[in-house]
């Protein structure tokens, strides 16, 4: 394992670290303070060539003026929370609404925003970076004074082990996730329509026209709904449904996850460069949004964004449920603790080519 530390911008006079970690089968994964974003992972493909899987900027100035959210830790709440207030113990909290009458990602002064502090740990098989945060009462409109930890563990598995916890001193919103938007193609050379998504899920969130959960479980029986068997992210999104076109053309759903044995919750694959990626979660619940609202007036490290660029696989509980008894609620208690675990694993078709020339 070998870990680069480094000083990847300057924000109001603070210097904001980065730490890129390299596995010795290929993989590395560099973040910064700046969001707990993560800003670039490198794979190889089935002929050994390293390319980043990840949408990401090169310069700070770019993720603080136009970033969709790439990489960043989203919190204290991520996804939307109805017309942007909401109730605890009869007091009514108000946030931004940053998203037509709705809040989305906590509003500008969400955790994506915020310089957290870093320290790591080394090891012969794995490297842990730890970002912490203090979270004051009533900042982003939320309340209690939250205590935030968010861990990357790299390991020469090539899996990336995101650990997260929390503590309030009062009782609270929180709903943590990070917000990686992956292409396995590499460089970003195709959308990811033709990457083959595998997700086993019987049923997601109906939105309503604000994309705000109606409530609704619909069952992805004979819908473009259904990943329990791998498909193609495209062939879904052109088979056509009413929740498709009502977020813009595509996915933007929490799908709720089902038990399964043997087998990751959540695998995607690039069947042209080889590569793949399984996800586990101790979370209940994934927002897979397929970009579909990326516009085409920035660039990416030097690719012109567009529709379906990337895809993001936001694991965490199902939004804007805090009394719904049907769902784990967002409400964090006074004193409890907050933790869960989210597990990327890496790998590629070693089969068609040479692993050579890196
Ligand atoms: C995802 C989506 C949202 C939004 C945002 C940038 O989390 O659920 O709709 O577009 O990312």
């Amino acid at each position: 394992m070998k870990l680069v530390e480094g000083v990847y911008g300057v924000v109001n006079g603070r210097h904001v670290k980065s730490y890129a970690v390299e596995t010795s089968s290929g993989m590395k994964f560099t973040c910064i303070e700046y969001g707990c974003i993560i800003t670039e992972i490198l794979i190889p493909d089935s002929n050994g060539l390293k390319e980043n899987v990840v949408l990401g900027f090169d310069t700070l100035a770019e993720y603080i003026d136009h970033s969709p959210y790439f990489g960043c830790v989203i919190g204290r709440n991520a996804g939307r929370i109805g017309g942007a207030a909401f109730e605890i113990d009869g007091v009514t909290y108000h946030l931004a609404n940053n998203d037509g009458e709705n809040n989305l990602h906590s509003g500008a002064n969400g955790f994506h925003n915020v310089i957290w502090d870093s320290a790591v740990v080394v090891k012969d098989t794995e490297v842990s970076i730890t970002f912490s945060y203090m979270s004051p009462d009533g900042e982003a409109g939320f309340p209690g004074n939250l205590q935030v930890e968010v861990t990357y563990t790299i390991n020469e598995n090539n899996e990336l082990l995101i650990q997260y916890q929390a503590q309030s001193d009062q009782n609270t919103i929180v709903n943590l996730t990070n917000h990686s938007y992956f292409n396995l193609s590499g460089n970003l050379k195709r959308t990811i329509l033709d990457h083959e998504l595998t997700l086993h899920s019987d049923g997601f969130l109906e939105l309503d026209e604000t994309l705000i959960p109606t409530g609704e479980i619909i069952s992805v029986e004979g819908t473009p709904f259904e990943f329990r068997k791998s498909k193609q992210i495209g062939q879904g999104i052109e088979a056509g449904h009413p929740q498709i076109t009502l977020v813009g053309g595509g996915y933007d759903h929490p799908f709720l996850l089902s038990p399964v044995q043997n087998q990751s919750q959540m695998t995607l694959f690039d069947l042209e460069s080889g590569r793949k990626l399984e996800i586990e979660t101790e979370e209940p619940a994934v927002v897979f949004y397929s970009g579909n609202m990326l516009t085409d007036d920035f660039n990416i490290r030097g690719t012109q964004s567009q529709k379906h660029l990337g895809l993001c696989l936001e694991t965490q509980k199902p939004p804007n449920m805090i009394d719904d008894l049907r769902f784990p609620s967002i409400i964090l208690e006074k004193n409890q603790q907050y933790t869960t675990q989210t597990v990327y694993s890496f790998g590629w078709d070693e089969g068609t080519g040479p692993m050579s020339h890196q």
